[in-house]
């Protein structure tokens, strides 16, 4: 019966939403980029947009993010309410407009100042669409509504199931697994860091993260509380929470120039690189776009005017240029544009001109007002960038050094490479070999045709603490550059990647699977993150994964890579099985390393990815930095995890 009345409803433009959400489902990647990890998400995201939106809009100060037992999710805010009444136009509750129409998320609502977009901004209706269930809960006017999709389908029309006093909005949905086949499981640190980044960005914002599918010791569910009064400049001290800041505050503004509003945080640390993160309507554009470009005129132009007036350049016998000045800089830049144009391979660079000039304006009275109130700190600055303007020389020459290897040589492969005979580099792998012997096995392992084996003498550079010509001056890293095929650096940015030459597709960094051997992936980790970020993004980096142990009887033998397989396996072959220990790649023979680690039809390659660049950042530097106490607490944590997972 109520089927019928729900069908009689439907207009014809309530036929369109339907192929809508068809087409939703039909082409999913079009909507939410991926159906792969990313993607599943965003689902999260999509949903807490809105309620972040409502709280931007002042109505609402507390969303709450909750992982179910049953791997659902629920989002919850304290806003108005999503609508109930009948939408004139298309005779339904607004309710299930917003949950069952494509595009219809907010847009009735013109008073609400809402500037999602980009990747997510597309409607949580897609997120309706791609859920094998999904519940929406109002609380508004003193009543409790309820309404219920399969696949984006109501199932009956908007009901009211009870009275309250509560105000606000709960969503909860099943992301159907037969669109996210690869995996329909959350992950706790991927949502976490997107929460707490999601309160940075808008302070004030209460976000409780709760991950009801497991206990802690207490008996309790994991819970996280995010919140900031002073958002970005509470960010900043967030990320350079590893670093040594060397002035005496963090430099911050909010503004609103030209109807963009403008929100920027900076600090000065005693390190060699540039961290700027920059977000759109809380979206972290990586590629950056005219934000970023507005940011980089302002600083350096106010910085330039002060460094020439104080007369502490006129010793420099060369010019100074817009790197210099961002050497030691970590800064988060974020703006509100309500039509943004996204461009760029991965759709997160700004395209809109209209931001350069406001931006770059709000940037330079912020540091002209604060360079004059803190002589002090000025002066550090201009020698910091004085010192980088001097390590820049010494570093291009360097670089050159390595440019002539990689583009002139020809042949001129370094010598401990053993390259493979294929030419596509698509059909290509490196292994990149921790230690001469180890290299050996490996070389005599390996399938010559498509893997090639580059040996890297013992620890490599930790970049994290070098400045940047001893970088370049580094034999192992000139050898993984001039293998890889790769060159840094053209006329317009010093920092720019250069991949099309890249020799191989697949970068494996293949390392003992002991303390040392985690410390050296990470170092060279360290070193793909900041000098080649992009191999990273393009997903060529992997890491090996060898085993720990090899469990023989009589002619039988089987590897376990963890102490639960070792475990298993002993119990399965039955007495008289003998447990051989890998300590470490160097005593696996040649064939034991080609069966468990090579061979692409029996390893398991991880394949590196950048989540959240803003706590990779955190964590490098953290984990390559000078401070050795969260070193420690960040690697005993994940220890545990590690024994957990076994
Ligand atoms: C438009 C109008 C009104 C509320 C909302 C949107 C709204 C949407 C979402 C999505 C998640 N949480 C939300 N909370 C509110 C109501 C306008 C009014 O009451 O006058």
């Amino acid at each position: 019966m109520s089927e019928e009345i729900n069908k009689s409803s439907y207009s014809a433009d309530s036929i369109q939403a339907l192929e809508g959400m068809e087409h939703v489902r039909m082409r999913p990647s079009m909507y939410i980029g991926d159906v792969g990890v990313r993607g599943l998400h965003h689902l999260v995201y999509e949903v807490v947009d809105n309620s972040i939106d409502e709280a931007m809009g002042g109505y609402c100060d507390t969303i709450s993010v909750t992982i179910n037992e049953d791997n659902s999710i629920t989002v919850e805010d304290n806003g108005r309410g999503i609508p109930v009444d009948i939408h004139k136009k298309e005779g339904v509750s607004a309710l299930e407009v917003v949950m069952t129409k494509i595009g219809a998320g907010g847009k009735f609502d013109k008073d609400s100042y809402k500037v999602s977009g980009g990747l997510h901004g597309v409607g949580v209706s897609v997120v309706n669409a791609l859920s094998n269930h999904m519940k929406s809960t109002v609380f508004r006017d003193g009543k409790i509504y309820e309404q219920e999709y399969e696949r984006g389908k109501a199932m009956y029309p908007v009901k009211q199931i009870g009275e309250t006093e509560k105000r606000g909005t709960r969503q909860t949905f099943y992301p159907d697994d037969t669109i996210f086949t690869q995996t329909t499981e959350f992950s706790y640190d991927t949502l976490s860091a997107r929460m707490r980044e999601l309160s940075f960005l808008n302070k004030g914002i209460t976000i409780t993260f709760t991950d009801r599918r497991e206990k802690d010791e207490k008996g309790e569910f994991i819970s996280e509380v995010f919140h900031s009064d002073e958002g970005l400049k509470e960010y900043i001290r967030f990320l350079d929470g590893n670093r040594e800041p060397i002035i005496s505050h963090v430099i911050s503004m909010e503004s609103e120039k030209g109807e963009i509003p403008v929100e920027v945080a900076l600090i000065y640390n005693t390190s060699y690189s540039e961290n700027i993160f920059s977000y759109v309507n809380n979206i972290n554009t990586h590629e950056g776009g005219t934000h970023l470009q507005g940011f980089r005129t302002g600083l350096t132009r106010s910085l330039k005017k002060y460094a020439d007036a104080s007369g502490l350049l006129e010793k420099l016998k060369f010019e100074i240029t817009g790197d210099d000045f961002r050497e030691g800089l970590t800064a988060i830049i974020s703006v509100k544009v309500s039509e943004p144009q996204f461009e760029g391979q991965t759709k997160t660079k700004l395209g809109n001109r209209e931001v350069v000039s406001p931006v770059s304006q709000a940037v330079g009275d912020m540091i002209e007002a604060y360079l004059e109130e803190n002589p002090n700190d000025a002066r550090v600055i201009v020698q910091k960038v004085i010192l980088a303007a001097q390590a820049r020389h010494a570093a291009k020459k360097a670089r050159e050094m390595v440019q002539r290897k990689t583009v002139m040589g020809g042949g001129g492969l370094p010598g401990k490479l053993s390259d493979c005979s294929e030419q596509d580099p698509a059909k290509c792998e490196v292994f990149l070999v921790e230690g001469d012997s180890a290299g050996g096995t490996a070389k005599q392992g390996r399938d010559r045709n498509f893997q090639a084996i580059l040996p890297l003498r013992g620890k490599i550079l930790n970049v994290e603490k070098a400045m940047h010509h001893k970088v370049f001056e580094n034999e192992e890293i000139r050898n993984i550059f001039t293998a890889l095929g790769v060159t840094i650096g053209t006329a317009e940015d010093s920092k720019a990647l250069n991949l099309e030459k890249l020799r191989y597709h697949k970068v494996v960094i293949m390392c003992d699977a002991d303390v040392d051997g985690s410390h050296i992936s990470t170092l060279i980790l360290t070193f793909f993150f900041r000098f080649m970020k992009e191999l990273i993004e393009n997903g060529h980096v992997y890491i090996a994964t060898p085993p720990l142990y090899m469990v023989k009887k009589g002619n039988k033998k089987e590897y376990a890579w963890n102490d639960t397989q070792r475990d298993e396996i002993t119990e399965r072959m039955g007495g008289g099985s003998n447990i051989q220990r890998y300590k470490g790649l160097g005593e696996m023979n040649a064939e034991q390393l080609w069966e468990t680690t090579l061979n692409p039809d029996f390893r398991t390659l991880r394949q590196v990815t950048i989540d959240s660049l803003a706590e990779a950042d955190r964590i490098f530097s953290m984990l390559m930095g000078d401070e050795v106490p969260p070193r420690r607490e960040f690697i005993e944590k994940n220890a545990a995890y590690a024994k957990i997972d076994a």
